[in-house]
């Protein structure tokens, strides 16, 4: 292995396959390979025997194409995350004992309590989040609360597969809420990719679920329940470079090569 491969330790972000598409390419999903980026203004020849002036120059153990896009970071590249509220609460099985959905929507003392009842399905509430935006990948639940309860009780949050359809458990855990006794911070990341989960005319939609049977006298506090969304950064949205030059030469042991990129 040459010195230039053993150096490459950099984690970088590749868009390649570029495909004209209107004024400029569309180009695969991000991967992230391993390089070495220099900042320094070098001159190339580019594709069509022109000299220009590199904003940088990269080091790779993988070929690229032109016109792909490099840029210096580990993925995933994410926009910034964006709040949303549920819209709608239904309860499945349960009552409200104190506040309303409204409560879930800041931080302040106050609580959305809802009620166990004894006896199977003790509990089961909907949480209903829409105008979601389109191209969102990123789906996280923030969820400040608690469950006051059994220990040996299992509340699960679940999540609506559009697909299936069915309701899935958003984790393999015994218990997403255990018994507590005070206010907690959950957080939960949901499958990545989100597709079958979101629908354009529902959204996206959330269970707290009492699975075994349930006692009265149980409650479960909800002080603040969001979702976080972001989306996957195109090329040109982040601080990336076109590869406007691309040369692949044997090194000296004609064993390996050395790729050497242009930006
Ligand atoms: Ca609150």
């Amino acid at each position: 292995m040459s010195y230039i491969t053993k150096n490459l330790k950099q984690a970088i972000v590749y868009w390649g396959n570029p495909a004209p598409s209107g004024i400029g390419y569309s180009h695969d999903e991000a991967v992230e390979i391993l390089g070495r980026w220099e900042e320094r203004q070098e001159l190339y020849t580019d594709s069509e025997g022109r000299e220009q002036l590199s904003n940088a120059v990269v080091y790779l153990a993988q070929d690229v194409d032109i016109n792909g896009y490099l840029y210096l970071g580990a993925l995933p590249v994410w926009s910034d995350l964006l709040a949303h509220y549920a819209a709608t609460m239904d309860i499945n099985k349960g009552s409200i004992f104190s506040g309303s959905l409204a409560k879930t929507y800041d931080r302040g003392a106050n609580e959305l309590v809802l009620n166990e009842l004894t006896g199977s399905d003790a509990f089961s509430y909907d949480f209903n989040f829409t105008k979601l935006p389109d191209d969102t990948s990123r789906y996280i639940v923030y969820l400040d609360g608690w469950y006051e309860g059994n220990p040996a009780h299992n509340v699960k949050l679940q999540i609506y597969n559009f697909e299936t359809p069915a309701w899935e458990n958003v984790t393999g855990d015994e218990r997403d809420f255990p018994d507590e006794d005070e206010e907690q911070s959950y957080q939960f990341e949901l499958s990545n990719p989100i597709g079958d989960y979101v629908s354009s005319q529902y959204g996206l939609q959330l269970r707290i679920i009492h699975l075994p049977n349930g006692s009265a006298g149980h409650y479960f506090h909800i002080n603040w329940l969001y979702l976080d969304t972001a989306m996957m950064l195109d090329p040109t949205d982040v601080a990336s470079y076109p590869i406007r030059s691309f040369k692949k030469t044997p090194n000296l042991k004609a064993t390996d090569f050395e790729r050497k990129v242009w930006l």
